[in-house]
């Protein structure tokens, strides 16, 4: 184990609880014909804060390295998050939008899945977002984005020539920024005294009970709990005054920020800090816990895959997922084992998945010869698919899971 590094949030020690070893850029699919030498890989591991209890990785990742022209996530690829995010757009015109000529700035907002129900009301936006793969579809929608990376001095920029925000909102991004000091700063900068800053990412509650380990992978840099927020929130004058449990992308907490002394916490607020009290969910020993129960699936799954494959049975990949590069890199699983992933991202297909180089093809080639086993790695979005992919079933295929055990459905 390596030294500890101070939290990007307090500057205290961060203790590491997992290490999953040398990983690639989830979200770099190399073409066949790469050199191979020039992959990136760095050192994924996992620790938490000894004071202010945030869950962070040990090592980060320079950003252009990750989010540029090439990123290959499109939002708008799951009809649910089309409806999640359609939903979201429905609640903030409803319940913050409501001022004169009200400003919404959302931070990350990829493909424009959520601005786009906000630009069709005709309420003033704009998107930050510094992927410009994605950023160049939102814009082809009507969409007002800023092509560039969101920190202090962009929200200055914003604030000069749009005038303060009455809703900042972030989905799936804030928990990918570590410089989270010029984040917040910039949110002061920006936001009015009367508004609130919205963000959405997966909750380390849910990622500790259902040992969905996969979402730990470079783009992840923070694990967030109600109390870490609160704590986050406190140090840079504002104040959680509202959370939302959400059952997306396998558990998420929608958290809401106001300045400081601005609005009156929920109850809600006060409820999940005793939950996450009563579990001792930011301790050591549990994250240890953690930690052992990711070492049984990634035994349980290489055992299992090996075993079907020296039974001759056919096993495809499903969603080449950010996510899985973690599965995949950490249990040593390539093409001998899964011999290709499907995915409907036509910017993956024909590439390699990350580290470990299995291919990834059209869901054409699922369909034209069902395989016996689908190993899901788009599990979070498992109603959708399974409901998509009846035919499979029928046919006598099933499905591989690794969350929270490995089991066959
Ligand atoms: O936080 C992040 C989340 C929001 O998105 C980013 N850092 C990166 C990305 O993570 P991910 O790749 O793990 O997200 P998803 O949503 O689990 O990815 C689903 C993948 O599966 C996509 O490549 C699209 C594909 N897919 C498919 O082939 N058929 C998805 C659906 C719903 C389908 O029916
Ligand atoms: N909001 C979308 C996208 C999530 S993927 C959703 O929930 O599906 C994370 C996104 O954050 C990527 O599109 C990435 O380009 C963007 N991002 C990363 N760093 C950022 C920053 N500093 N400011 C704004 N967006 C950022």
């Amino acid at each position: 184990m390596s030294s500890t590094p101070p939290c990007r949030i307090c500057a205290a020690p961060v203790q590491e609880f997992f290490d999953f070893g040398r990983q690639p850029l989830s979200d770099a699919f190399p073409a066949p014909d790469a050199d191979f030498s020039q992959e990136f890989f760095f050192r994924l591991a996992v620790g938490v804060c000894e004071s202010c209890t945030m869950v962070q990785l040990m090592e980060e990742v320079p950003r252009d390295k990750m989010f540029h022209e090439e990123y290959p996530y499109f939002s708008s690829g799951s009809a649910f998050m089309r409806e999640h995010f359609t939903n979201l757009a429905k609640q903030l015109l409803a319940d913050e939008l409501t001022a004169e000529d009200p400003f919404i700035v959302e931070l990350g907002c990829n493909d424009g899945v959520m601005l786009k129900a906000i630009a069709d009301h005709g309420v003033r936006h704009l998107g930050v977002e510094p992927s410009a793969s994605v950023a160049d579809v939102a814009a082809s929608k009507g969409i007002r984005v800023r092509t560039s990376f969101f920190e202090e001095a962009t929200a200055r920029e914003i604030h000069a020539e749009d005038g303060p925000a009455d809703v900042i909102y972030a989905a799936n991004t804030l928990c990918h920024i570590p410089y989270m000091g010029s984040i917040l700063a910039g949110v002061n900068a920006l936001l009015k005294p009367t508004g609130v800053f919205v963000f959405e990412d997966p909750y380390l509650g849910d990622i500790v009970e259902r040992t969905s380990f996969d979402q730990i992978y470079d783009e992840h840099f923070y694990f967030f709990t109600a109390r870490s927020v609160q704590e986050m929130a406190r140090r840079n004058g504002l104040e959680l005054v509202h959370v939302e449990r959400l059952t997306v992308h396998g558990g998420e907490v929608r958290y809401f920020l106001a300045p400081a002394g601005q609005r009156t916490p929920s109850e809600a607020v006060a409820a999940l800090v005793a939950e996450e009290t009563e579990r001792k969910l930011s301790d050591l020993a549990t994250l240890k816990a953690f930690g052992a129960n990711v070492v049984k699936i990634r035994e349980d799954l290489t055992a299992l895959l090996t075993k079907l494959r020296d039974e001759g049975k056919t096993v495809v990949g499903y969603g080449a997922t950010a996510k899985s590069a973690t599965v995949t890199n950490l249990c040593g699983i390539g093409p001998d084992l899964v011999p290709f992933i499907c995915d409907t991202t036509p910017a993956k297909q024909g590439r390699l998945s990350p580290g470990t180089h299995i291919p990834v093809k059209t869901p054409d080639a699922f369909s034209s010869e069902y395989p016996d086993y689908a190993l899901l790695f788009a599990w979070n979005h498992a109603e959708e698919i399974m409901a998509k992919e009846q035919e499979f079933r029928e046919a006598g295929g099933k499905w591989i899971l690794y969350v929270p055990t490995v089991h066959v459905v």
